[in-house]
């Protein structure tokens, strides 16, 4: 079946490709030919993650659902959260977005983090949320050129190597993303979509 993942962002777009049986083949915003962003003004993942799904459910009627994610770190009362893709600016530039958060920490020996994914999908007038957590830890500097976002300063719990260092494939062992896209297929498989 195709479904529609509401977002542009084609790193988590192949990372959700990647998780997925086959059968299911997903189409973006662009595949759409939609070029703007969906406002994200919920305080929480989950909020919008309904936000983002409901847009292209209204907009379309197709079959649809969206990813909302972040990084929460534990001794920045979770920061950067919702605010993962913009915290150093609002140009979104993944690596002034890693600088700042080097720089917060630089004095800090608590390096706890996770990341968090909430998926919301709409299918047959119904609205499910799956939600998929990695814990680990920040590392001190960049590594690794896989990936997108925070990887390069993340590593999984007990792994000592970021995410940025694992090729899809192995980052898709401990993704938080993986995990909610888990979840969400078992419901696909389950009701017999
Ligand atoms: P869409 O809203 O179009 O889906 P986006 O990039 O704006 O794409 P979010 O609003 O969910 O997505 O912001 C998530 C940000 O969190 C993302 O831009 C990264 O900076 C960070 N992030 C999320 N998942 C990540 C991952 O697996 N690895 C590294 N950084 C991640």
């Amino acid at each position: 079946m195709e479904i529609i993942f509401a977002s542009s962002n084609q790193n988590k777009a192949k990372e959700i490709q990647a998780a997925l049986p086959k059968e299911f083949i997903i189409k973006t915003l662009l595949d759409l030919d939609f070029h703007e962003e969906i406002p994200e003004t919920a305080d929480t993942f989950a909020g919008n993650a309904l936000l983002k799904a409901q847009f292209v459910a209204e907009k379309w009627n197709l079959p649809c659902f969206s990813d909302d994610s972040g990084l929460e770190i534990e001794a920045l009362n979770n920061e950067p959260g919702v605010y993962s893709a913009r915290y150093a600016g609002t140009q979104r530039n993944d690596d002034e977005n890693m600088n700042l958060v080097l720089e917060k920490l630089q004095n800090e020996t608590n390096r706890k983090a996770c990341f968090k994914t909430v998926i919301a999908l709409i299918i047959d007038g119904k609205t499910l949320l799956f939600e998929g957590k990695v814990d680990g830890t920040i590392r001190h500097d960049k590594i690794g050129n896989h990936g997108f976002g925070y990887d390069p300063i993340f590593e999984p719990e007990g792994l000592g190597k970021s995410f940025a260092e694992m090729d899809i494939e192995e980052k898709s062992n401990y993704s938080h993303r993986k995990r909610a896209v888990d979840q969400m297929v078992k419901y696909l498989i389950l009701n017999t979509y």
